[in-house]
């Protein structure tokens, strides 16, 4: 079985209203070029969602959130829903990145609760682990990855369209990646792992790569086997760059 790649730039907390001109080079980029094999999905700041949803959809970009609440609406200051994600145009949302985890204390348990969540608004989660550094050091990193994997992914990913993403976070940002059999071995394990206790959906999940990944070195990090496709952070912001990693797929 063949599955999609997907791209998704994660835009963090970066971008304002006049990020929407990048926005509109990236969609003349893929206008005009040859149609790109991957499904390319943009999460920006909540406050332009609904604009990245409008002016993606001419070229075919979906959008996708970057968080939401475990709960659909109620007295939460400051949180968005799932489902006000679908309203503002999103069809993916990102759970559980380690940026979330380390600021925000989020648990494996809380990340499926968010999860479950997205499912439940008809979004596709895109559900993120990785090991630190002092883990990968000492040799855990398949197991950290192995446990958080058990805890974040939701029994409803048999039946939905549920994304993996494994972002190493000493890769996060720093220009640093793991060797291509180092991504290979850990994507191979989550495979594994996906497989075994999901055998409808498991074998078909799409497991991103995140963390690094550049216009220089997407080509033969997106090729390494069981990498079906990235999450891209910084070079998500600029439309050139973003676009020669959705074409290097
Ligand atoms: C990892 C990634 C996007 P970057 O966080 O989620 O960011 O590509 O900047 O390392």
């Amino acid at each position: 079985t063949t599955i999609s790649p997907l791209i998704a730039g994660n835009w963090k907390m970066n971008g304002l209203r006049g990020s929407l001109d990048e926005l509109a080079s990236l969609a003349h980029m893929l206008i005009s070029g040859e149609n790109p094999r991957a499904i390319v999905v943009i999460c920006p700041p909540a406050t332009i969602l609904s604009e990245v949803a409008q002016l993606g959809a001419t070229a075919g970009i979906q959008a996708g959130g970057q968080d939401c609440h475990t709960q659909a609406q109620g007295a939460h200051t400051g949180d968005i829903s799932a489902s006000m994600l679908a309203d503002a145009g999103a069809q993916y949302v990102i759970v559980g990145h380690s940026e979330r985890r380390a600021d925000h204390g989020e648990t494996d348990d809380q990340v499926r609760a968010k999860a479950e969540a997205a499912i439940g608004a008809g979004l596709k989660p895109i559900i993120c682990v990785g090991e630190t550094e002092a883990q990968r050091d000492s040799g855990e990193a398949e197991a950290v990855v192995a446990a958080q994997l058990a805890a974040s992914v939701p029994e409803a990913a048999n039946f939905h369209d549920v994304i993996v993403a494994y972002e190493p976070i000493w890769a996060i940002g720093t220009g640093r990646t793991p060797t291509n059999e180092d991504i290979a071995r850990m994507h191979g394990a989550i495979r594994q792992q996906l497989s075994a206790r999901f055998p409808e959906q498991g074998p078909t999940m799409r497991i991103l790569y995140g963390g690094s990944l550049k216009p220089q070195n997407a080509r033969e990090i997106l090729a390494v086997e069981n990498v079906n496709g990235g999450l891209v952070g910084g070079a998500s912001l600029l439309a050139k760059d973003f676009y020669t990693i959705i074409s290097a797929v």
